[in-house]
């Protein structure tokens, strides 16, 4: 790793950028030693999670606010988190078409897969987000599907969330199933092209007012055609509202600390294991294994061994 690959990426050089996410994707002593280095840069971009339920339109809105927040002289990056799951078999196809979209705007996008990642996906997107942030972009626009506890983690942690919903569920709100309302930042009915938006809006509108906490941040609820880029300026004055409001009441450093706070630990824990378990030979933990389900010890009396030893 020489001082002009650094240089490189803080310059925000897109074949070095990609390079460096590559490097961290794969991990061990490699990613940190970068991570390392790149770290000290860090801690100016603004961090945005798009999350909602698959096929909500995530992907279109993030290309339309990318293409909006780029006209407002604004450098910008998108991670989209491929959930590489049967259910959203055209992800691939969807992102070829999407990186054609933005060709020759200057916004770089990567996506990432959840499948696979040594020390898992939520540490990978973390490096991958501070490579971005030490490359200068002012935001970084992070799409999951609100799946898995690692996604929902990556969305938790941005600085803005927003949470997206599509008519079209009756009156099931997708985002309320998959447990990812509390975590929105802002409220956003895609596809109000569509029958049943404004009975969308009514139905979150009426779960917000469920919350009692009138000090606390209030969602607002937007409507976007994210197709025809519609709402999409009124989203990014709404992003910019809240990033200024969580200035103001220090929320945003408060959820920084959040985060490197859970991913110290996620950090120890892996580490700890690995180092318990980088001695104990294939053979033995599965006699271990074979141990416990012939009830001949229990799960206490091993764990005691593997960490005592
Ligand atoms: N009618 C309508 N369709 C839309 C709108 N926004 C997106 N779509 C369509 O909805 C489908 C899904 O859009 P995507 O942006 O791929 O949705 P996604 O949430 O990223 O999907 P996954 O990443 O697979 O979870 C595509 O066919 C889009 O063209 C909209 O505002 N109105
Ligand atoms: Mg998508």
């Amino acid at each position: 790793m020489t001082p002009e690959f650094i240089s490189q990426i803080q310059h925000g050089e897109p074949l070095a950028v990609a390079r460096a996410i590559t490097r961290v994707e794969r991990g061990g002593d490699d990613a940190r030693t970068l991570i390392r280095a790149l770290f000290p840069y860090t801690g100016c971009a603004d961090l945005v999670g798009i999350t909602g339920a698959p096929g909500t339109g995530k992907s279109t809105l993030v290309n339309a606010l990318a293409k909006e927040l780029g006209a407002r002289e604004k450098r910008v990056a998108i991670i989209a988190v491929d959930p590489s799951s049967p259910f959203t078999g055209g992800a691939l196809l969807g992102d070829r078409f999407r990186m054609q979209d933005l060709a020759g705007t200057g916004i770089f996008i990567r996506s990432m897969a959840s499948r696979g990642q040594l020390g898992g996906l939520a540490a990978a997107v973390s490096d991958a987000i501070l490579v971005l942030d030490a490359a200068n972009f002012d935001v970084v626009l992070v799409e999951t599907v609100g799946a898995g506890q690692g996604e929902v983690d990556i969305a938790k942690h941005a600085h803005t969330t927003i949470v997206l919903e599509a008519p079209g569920f009756g009156d099931d709100i997708q985002a309320i199933k998959a447990g990812i309302l509390e975590i929105a930042d802002i409220l956003v009915v895609n596809k109000a092209d569509r029958d049943g938006a404004n009975a969308t809006a009514a139905a979150l509108e009426m779960n917000l007012s469920l919350n009692p906490d009138k000090s606390a941040w209030r969602p607002p609820i937007l409507k976007t055609i994210a197709l025809k880029g519609e709402g999409v300026r009124e989203l990014v004055d709404a992003i910019a509202t809240h990033q200024k409001y969580s200035r103001e009441k220090n929320l945003r450093a408060k959820k920084e600390a959040a985060r490197f706070e859970d991913e110290l630990r996620e950090l120890l824990q892996r580490e700890l294991l690995q180092q318990k378990l980088q001695n104990v030979a294939e053979a033995k933990w599965q006699s271990w294994i074979q141990e416990i389900t012939a009830r001949k010890r229990d799960l206490y009396a091993i764990a005691d061994e593997i960490l005592n030893s």
